[in-house]
């Protein structure tokens, strides 16, 4: 363990190794075997976590289902307390935890203590979601016969989270079932135990202060204890966020038992730049959603489709703007761009790009591994023919293509013309253009921004994305009700038998 990460980790009260498998208490006898997490901006190895076996999995199931039974009888308010207090927590650890995200997955400080904010405003807007899980009450067609729908907690939600949302998603998931009266299951990527762990010591010392049942599991583990969540029933729901590969076999075990899952996958999101746009806005917010997270978000801009008219000019800016971006160490001050994750991530932009070289593709800037410790990149801006087909996948890298669009309807094409449908943004003055582009023949993405970036979402909207992107939606809005079961109650009170629809039977 290096000085560096020492200090991180005691500031949370982590040692040299962990168990990985909390399950009412924290388990020695975790059988998953060790696994180090290492640190992506020197390589150095930070920890080693004992992590759990797919049995283990079994008994953190089994456990959470036990808390969830008395879970379930505490009323949504008095688990929006909990809630409330688990987010004065975070508050309290809001360096400490942006720090380890830092050091554990090499995402900026400043990005990583925006991440356990996303946390803190998930908690605050649970607390107030708690005493607003509304039913509707509806008018029977029978005489002295009341009609309504309520909600019901669902059981154990299994969360499985990658590593460049470390925290975040798992607060989305697990803080909004919390106040449905759920119990979680936790899978954290295996780029980011630490963490998870962090995270669980942290909200489990809230827990227990307070009496209340354990209900926030954790299983870190490989993808056996992912496939043995998925396909366990006794987890009515599995959220799972990664790639769409990983999410075909979630959909797949989940449906196979008829249970529910809720796919948070790759997206492959474009901005549309018109002509008539603004065009520092448009390199500002390009540069923050493409270079961002070193261009590891799901929501991270992939492709630029910029007008022909302006195309040469907001690259030119662009590739300016990249020159620029100060690459380093994630916890440095100043630093706006850290490493990527791992050796593997750095291969991929790497293939990546020699496939676009060979489908005739020009690299602009960037694009070559930097010579130092750790798994830095330059960031990169690719011109694109039409039909680069590496553009169509996700490669989670700072590769940014660039396409020329000839009028907004060419642009909305191509906008809609890959299998992904998370993230869409457009920039321009023109209203017409704005409204087109957010109307039903418009982008076909779960978000939709203007004069935006295509990354960033505020955790009061639905957060999620069509076709290959899963469908899921999380985090703000009505998307608790994915986290609840829903019944419809019919009440006679008239002492007569009334049939709907009119039919008589027998009389
Ligand atoms: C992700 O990359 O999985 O909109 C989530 C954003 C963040 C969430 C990203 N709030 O960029």
């Amino acid at each position: 363990m290096t000085k560096r990460s020492d200090d991180v980790l005691s500031a949370l009260g982590l040692g040299e190794t962990q168990s990985g498998l909390f399950a009412g208490t924290w388990r020695a006898d975790a059988r998953g075997g060790e696994l180090v997490s290492i640190d992506p901006s020197t390589g150095a190895p930070i920890a080693r976590v004992v992590q759990a076996s797919a049995e283990d999995c079994d008994e953190a199931v089994a456990q959470a289902a036990r808390a969830f039974e008395a879970w379930r009888r505490v009323p949504a308010p008095v688990r929006g307390e909990l809630v409330r207090k688990i987010g004065e927590a975070l508050r309290a650890k809001k360096t400490a935890l942006g720090a380890l995200i830092a050091l554990e997955v090499g995402k900026i400080r400043a990005e990583a203590e925006g991440e356990v904010q996303e946390m803190i405003d998930v908690a605050d807007f649970a607390v107030g979601l708690s005493r607003q899980l509304y039913g509707k009450s509806m008018h029977s067609e029978r005489p002295s016969h009341r009609m309504l729908e309520q909600w019901h907690p669902l059981g154990v939600v299994g969360v499985i989270t990658a590593f460049n949302f470390p925290a975040a998603v798992w607060a989305w998931n697990a803080l909004i079932g919390a106040v449905c009266g759920d119990a979680i299951v936790w899978k954290p990527s295996e780029e980011a135990p630490l963490t998870a762990i962090a995270i669980t010591r942290i909200v489990d010392d809230v827990v227990r202060a307070s009496g209340h049942p354990p209900i926030f599991a954790l299983a870190c583990g490989g993808r056996d204890v992912g496939a043995r969540l998925a396909n366990d029933r006794r987890v009515p729901l599995v959220s799972a966020t990664g790639s769409c590969a990983m999410g075909r076999i979630v959909g797949e075990t989940t449906a196979r038992r008829f249970g529910r899952s809720l796919l948070e996958l790759g997206g492959n999101n474009a901005v549309i730049v018109m002509d008539d746009a603004d065009l520092d806005v448009a390199t500002r917010a390009i540069l923050f959603a493409a270079v961002g997270t070193a261009g590891q978000r799901c929501t991270s801009t992939r492709r630029l489709i910029a007008h022909k008219s302006i195309a040469k000019e907001l690259t030119r800016r662009l590739v300016d703007a990249y020159a620029r971006v100060k690459i380093g160490d994630p916890l440095a001050e100043g630093t706006l761009m850290g490493p990527l994750v791992n050796a593997r991530a750095v291969d991929g932009m790497m293939k990546a790009l020699a496939a676009a070289r060979a489908e005739g593709a020009e690299v602009l800037c960037g694009g070559e591994r930097v010579d130092r410790a750790g798994f830095y990149v330059t960031p990169a801006i690719v011109r694109a023919p039409r039909d680069l087909a590496i553009a169509r996948e996700e490669t989670f890298a700072p590769i940014l293509y660039v396409f020329e669009h000839d009028g907004l309807d060419d642009a909305i094409a191509m906008n809609n013309a890959v299998a992904q449908g998370l993230s869409s943004a457009i920039i321009t003055r023109d209203l017409r253009a704005s409204e087109r582009f957010l109307s039903a023949e418009g982008s076909d993405c779960g978000l939709a921004y203007v004069n935006m970036g295509t990354s960033g979402a505020e955790i009061g909207g639905a957060f999620g994305g069509e076709k290959e992107t899963g469908g899921g939606r999380e985090s703000g809005s009505d998307a608790w009700k994915a986290y609840m079961r829903r019944q419809t109650v019919v009440v006679s009170y008239g002492g007569e038998v009334a049939l709907a629809q009119g039919i008589r039977f027998g009389d």
